[in-house]
């Protein structure tokens, strides 16, 4: 297939006869296409994914789709954000090596990607989800998020390199879109995708469309992540995007990249994470979650303390961008000041990074996109109680985030919630 051939959907069908030809694909899985085996396994919102076997291998092939899968093709979304899952992948392995799938090829035309296979991996969601605990996930996701984050950022980055980025990622126009209403505006009032449990959650929902300041808290946020052009974020970072073996971790999907706030992944990310702690009362049909739950907030913990100690080594080894520039402050004898500003940057992370998680969670229970931690319980009553405390928690945290001084405080509230009527 050449890049020029207009935009054609993939099939299981058709795939062997399309991408036969393609060197990349071949030089990985083999050219005897009638060996080939291919299965679509995408279960996401957006995209056509593909896992193609062949006799010396398999690859990915993920294809965008010219609507949003999840809803039709009465909603349309540009091709193009294959382009920026492209682009950001790539700088993702530049920043934090061996964190993303290889990249084998990219076809602009047909928007597609063709990648490494990664097995055994699973998604993160489905194994916590299965009550798995991953030993290296805090390690492994708070290193990604400190790298990928400080070295996009005008921190590390020549100037005029990162205008550039932002101004490539400044077309990813449509995907922010989805963000800016289905995270920060639609759970807040009754837009018309929006679903929740119902009747169990229908007062406690009307209550939150009417909390003001939870209104407002939120429309503060969507301002910082509309105005605050930072860094290369991967705009996107929840458990579904992340795939785990006991021992590795990779991220995936960054199709939502763009320049934005870096406590905007860390608070999607961890938002995730508390979702999963509420939600294990609903899996608890083959034994008490109680471990599975003292190691999320563990995690939390975890991956809070390794963005921090490695963002804070980058700030001190790698700043050689054009803000908190060494010549005002190492240069001239002052590591403290240095240390200062350090400190002013991550206790700014740390505050919106609460907020963004607690729209997050709201977001995942009122609005369009739901997540299977909660989805996956049957029984409609129980997966309402973990709801209620999961809305109940992300309120707190976005309304008062400016209150909040460290993660075991957040950690105590989300216990304490989650205690609440149990019997
Ligand atoms: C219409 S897309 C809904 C959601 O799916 C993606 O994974 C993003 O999280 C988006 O908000
Ligand atoms: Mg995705």
């Amino acid at each position: 297939m050449t890049g020029k051939l207009p935009f054609e959907a993939l099939s299981v069908d058709t795939l062997a006869a399309r991408l036969g030809a393609n060197d990349a694909l071949c030089s990985h899985i083999g050219k005897d296409t009638s060996r080939w085996k291919v299965r679509e396994v995408g279960d996401g919102n957006l995209n056509l994914v593909f896992i193609v076997e062949g006799a010396t291998g398999a690859a990915v092939v993920k294809q965008a789709l010219p609507y949003v899968r999840l809803v039709g093709d009465s909603w349309p979304l540009p091709l193009k954000r294959s382009f920026f899952e492209y682009h950001a992948l790539t700088r993702q392995e530049a920043r934090a090596p061996g964190s993303v799938p290889a990249i084998y090829h990219f076809d602009e035309s047909q928007a597609l990607i063709i990648m490494e296979y990664l097995s055994p991996h699973i998604i993160l969601r489905r194994a916590l989800i299965e009550g798995r605990q991953l030993p290296n996930i805090a390690r492994d996701i708070g290193l990604f998020m400190a790298r990928t984050l400080f070295r996009g950022s005008d921190l590390h980055m020549a100037t005029k390199d990162r205008k550039a980025d932002l101004a490539l990622f400044a077309d990813n126009v449509e995907l922010c879109d989805i963000t800016e209403n289905l995270v920060f505006s639609d759970p807040y009032f009754d837009a018309k995708m929006n679903r929740h449990t119902s009747p169990q959650l229908d007062s406690i929902v009307a209550e939150l469309r009417a909390d003001r300041d939870l209104k407002v808290e939120a429309q503060r946020l969507k301002h910082i992540f509309a105005a605050n052009a930072e860094t290369l974020l991967h705009g996107d970072l929840h458990s579904g995007s992340i795939m785990v073996t006991a021992t590795e971790t990779r991220m995936i999907d960054p199709e939502f990249a763009f320049y934005g706030p870096i406590a905007f992944d860390v608070g999607m990310l961890l938002a995730n994470f508390w979702m999963a702690f509420f939600s294990q009362r609903g899996h608890e049909q083959d034994g008490k979650r109680d471990t599975m739950r003292a190691y999320l907030l563990d995690v939390t913990v975890d991956t809070w303390s390794v963005f921090r100690t490695e963002f804070s080594h980058l700030w001190r080894t790698e700043r050689t961008g054009m803000l908190y520039q060494k010549s005002l402050f190492e240069d001239q004898g002052d590591r403290l000041g240095a240390e200062q500003a350090l400190d002013h940057m991550l206790h700014q992370v740390w505050t919106d990074m609460l907020g963004f998680a607690g729209v997050e969670v709201h977001r995942r229970i009122l609005g369009l996109a739901h997540n299977a931690d909660f989805e996956t319980i049957a029984d409609e009553d129980l997966r309402a109680t973990c709801e209620a405390k999961a809305l109940k928690f992300g309120r707190h945290i976005a309304v008062n985030r400016r209150q909040i001084h460290s993660i075991d405080e957040v950690n105590k509230l989300a216990a304490l919630i989650e205690q609440e009527n149990r019997i």
